[in-house]
């Protein structure tokens, strides 16, 4: 398959400085060519840079960067609308303020295509904030509020041309979510499939549902991958850390899975923060999940990989 990687060092959104070298470090991983080895043909497109910005202020005091990220968004829905045309994009982020830019971007390219977007949300949070809502101000908390369509984005965020229909999305994952994230979600048909729900039913069950759900509608299928869906002990490289995140198996068998279904048609990798990391294992483990995703197997695995290995 044609792959397009996109670096987005985004960073403005997070709460925490570093995001923006996470385009290198899951470059220096060897992201492309463990690609090439499975076969796809990969085009690295380099670091995208936001428009020049215009000065916007909000209400809500705690809203920050607010001129900066639009402009990232703006320039993002752009690329990601031209980058889906004919080849599966992989955003490598940056925080997830990111996803604002690339999902209406994609929907835009659905709605072209005669299909509905989907989008399988693998998180520790829901990112609901809306920018009245948000107490910290960071902006990377509010991406699924503003593509779904939330009150309170007109005027700040770039109009849509297309929300995503909650129902559309699966959320996997989620173990920390703010009271009004929690009251916004409960009004709407959102599927949100917290690490409770993983413990007591095993991911397979919950994922294998959205996926029949993806394909009965003929639907294109957007992963949004924030590295903090997976425990902080296998993946501490992220500034919103959470105990208690998916297993090293746990995530390899969702990719797994989702390569299997042949449905997924654009990645977003976010939330990688290097700074925070031991000798870049973070990044590593991004790339071989994206490996499993782009159809590694199990039994694929040579010893060498994990010779010596701590
Ligand atoms: N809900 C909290 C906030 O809005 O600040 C934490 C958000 C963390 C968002 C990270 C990207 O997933
Ligand atoms: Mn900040
Ligand atoms: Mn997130
Ligand atoms: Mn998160």
């Amino acid at each position: 398959m044609d792959v397009t990687l996109i670096g987005v060092p985004l960073q403005i959104g997070a709460g925490r400085l570093g995001c923006e070298m996470g385009p290198s470090a899951l470059r220096i991983a060897g992201l492309a060519p463990m690609l090439e080895e499975l076969g796809h043909r990969v085009t690295d497109l380099g670091n995208i840079a936001p428009a020049p910005f215009k000065a916007l202020t909000h209400p809500n005091p705690a809203v920050h960067h607010l001129p900066e990220t639009v402009a990232w968004i703006e320039a993002l829905s752009e690329v990601s609308y031209l980058e889906s045309a004919a080849a599966m994009p992989i955003f490598l982020g940056g925080d997830h303020a990111l996803s604002a830019g690339t999902v209406p971007g994609l929907a835009r390219r659905a709605v072209e295509q005669g299909r509905p977007l989907f989008v399988l949300w693998l998180d520790a949070h829901t990112d609901f904030h809306t920018l009245d809502s948000t107490e910290s101000g960071n902006l990377h908390g509010t991406p699924v509020a503003y593509f779904t369509g939330q009150p309170g984005f007109s005027g700040y965020f770039p109009d849509l041309a297309k929300a995503v229909d909650p129902a559309h999305m699966a959320m996997i994952g989620i173990r920390s979510v703010d009271p009004a994230e929690r009251a916004a979600l409960k009004r709407t048909e959102m599927t949100v499939h917290d690490m409770r729900m993983i413990d007591e039913h095993g991911v397979a069950v919950l994922l294998r549902s959205f996926i029949d759900k993806v394909r009965a509608a003929n639907g294109l299928l957007h992963v949004s991958f924030d590295v903090d869906f997976l425990d902080p002990m296998i993946a501490p490289a992220v500034g919103t850390t959470v105990p208690g995140g998916a297993t090293f198996r746990e995530a390899h068998l969702v990719m797994e899975m989702l390569h299997d279904s042949g449905l997924v048609t654009s990645l977003d990798l976010v939330e990688l923060n290097p700074f925070l990391d031991e000798r870049g294992r973070t990044a590593i483990l991004m790339a071989d999940l994206t490996a499993s995703l782009m159809g590694r197997q199990v039994m694929d695995r040579p010893t060498r990989d994990f010779a010596g290995s701590t």
